[in-house]
């Protein structure tokens, strides 16, 4: 088994982050308390009880229902550049190099929180993680699927100045996954590649959802790259076409057994992706509720995958680099 030293050492990429989900509770409660936000009463009202409820979830929508209250305490730019800093200076000392991270705007523009102040707080704490800590990185919005398409539109359409702009460089799509299937997104994603030809698109699917739903997400959506994506390995052909495409998934290990997607880390098909030639990623989902960053993750799969050499290993992150939205002359300085 290799090192946690060797894999600290790795050039590592993240590309499946949810910002909010980096909200640990020492940031949280004084937030709160800053903000003079109260947490509805069966909300975890102190940094032990949030730690253990953090340690259980039923499935996909139990965690959903916390972080959505936890994100409540985020009101003013600071609050957002402060999250987004403390996640960088944490993940810099595991030896990640560039962060390609999502956010969800329809969680505080529902609270009345305009994207433009939540845009801002993230994007000077990613340029301060680039100059300080030489750390690069890429702004990612998400839908959120349980909200109506409709309200979906509206808010890419309240990003328009910085899709222009390339300040956000993606799209993806997040929440509950199996009632919202990709097909529901078609003309959102359609509106958001009219407003710029270069913005990447990325959805989460085959997480809960089933093969079906990735394979939409990239005929529907024309999604470039697939978060999750873990149940592909059940369609045969669709492992032939991410292979032959050098389609990305971004794997969770960490919160696929949180969320008991699987019961353990060594469940998870990566063998199966890596003998199928498909590239992944290994990335934290939402570190704060699922046990571990990105280091975190690379340590458990290589625990659980022991077999693993220096060569596979090297492989794996070849594919993230390569796989990254970065532009060419940053992923020669990574390789
Ligand atoms: C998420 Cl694990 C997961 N799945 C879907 N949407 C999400 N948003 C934050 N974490
Ligand atoms: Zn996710």
């Amino acid at each position: 088994m290799v090192s946690r030293e060797f894999l600290q050492e790795l050039p590592k990429c993240e590309h499946h982050l949810h910002l909010e989900g980096t909200l640990e509770p020492d940031l949280l409660f004084p937030l709160a308390k800053r903000n003079g936000i109260t947490l509805p009463a069966e909300f975890p009202q102190s940094v032990a009880e949030l730690e253990a409820k953090y340690c259980q979830f039923r499935d996909l929508q139990d965690f959903l229902d916390y972080y959505y209250i936890g994100t409540n305490v985020l009101i003013e730019e600071q609050d957002f550049f402060d999250l987004a800093w403390a996640y960088f200076q944490r993940v810099h000392q595991q030896g990640l190099v560039h962060a390609e991270v999502f956010y969800d705007p329809q969680s505080h523009t529902t609270r009345s929180i305009p994207l433009e102040r939540v845009t801002r707080g993230f994007q000077r704490a990613c340029e301060r993680a680039e100059k300080e800590l030489g750390i690069t990185s890429k702004l990612i919005m998400c839908l959120l699927r349980h909200m109506e398409p409709e309200h979906c539109a509206e808010t890419i359409e309240q990003a328009r100045p910085f899709i222009e702009q390339g300040i956000i460089h993606g799209l993806g799509l997040d929440s509950a996954e199996k009632p919202f299937p990709p097909e529901l997104f078609v003309e959102c994603y359609e509106k958001a590649r009219s407003i710029n030809g270069d913005l990447k698109l990325t959805a989460h699917a085959g997480e809960e959802g089933p093969a079906r739903y990735v394979s939409d997400s990239l005929d529907l959506l024309q999604a470039s790259r697939i978060d999750h994506g873990i149940n592909s390995v059940h369609d045969d052909e669709l492992m032939q076409r991410l292979a032959r495409e050098q389609v990305m998934l971004t794997v969770c290990p960490l919160s696929n057994v949180k969320l008991q997607v699987v019961q353990r880390v060594a469940q998870l098909p990566l063998q199966k992706l890596l003998d199928s030639n498909v590239p992944f990623s290994l990335n934290s989902d939402d570190p704060a509720y699922f046990g571990g960053y990105i280091l975190d993750n690379y340590a458990k799969v290589a625990e659980e995958f022991p077999q693993w050499d220096h060569a596979v290993w090297a492989r794996i992150c070849r594919h993230s680099i390569e796989g990254s939205w970065c532009d060419d002359k940053r992923k020669t300085e990574l390789l």
